[in-house]
């Protein structure tokens, strides 16, 4: 009985701790409207993941896409922070993908306006 509860812990810890890398801060915030173009786009992770890729999308304009420059976040890293390209006013939403440390793909999005 104690060498179960012991694997239980055990079992319930690493999941809790070494699941994916979450995210745990994305900016431009979702669902936010900022009078001010924010000057970066910044992703931080629990730990170091391997971003694969980062789009920045108009809405309502056929999600036309808007280029970043990603050649200097090739290397595994817990935050990145990529220069925000000139938008005019609109709705945008910054769609990411990355590769956790235990091999997961791990995405997420986040929708914002500038007025
Ligand atoms: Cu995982």
């Amino acid at each position: 009985m104690f060498k179960i509860i012991i694997f239980l812990i055990f079992v319930l810890n690493s999941t809790l701790s070494y699941s994916h890398s979450q995210l745990t801060e994305i900016l431009p915030k979702d669902n936010v409207i900022y009078t001010k173009t924010p000057p970066q786009i910044q992703l931080k992770f629990r730990s170091k993941v391997k971003l694969v890729k980062v789009d920045l999308n108009k809405v309502a304009e056929d999600n036309q896409k808007i280029k970043l420059d990603l050649d200097s976040f090739k290397k595994r890293s817990k935050e990145f922070a990529i220069p925000m390209p000139s938008i005019t006013s609109g709705k945008y939403n910054i769609l990411w993908r990355a590769l956790s440390p235990d091999g997961h793909i791990i995405k997420g999005k986040s929708e914002f306006e500038v007025k």
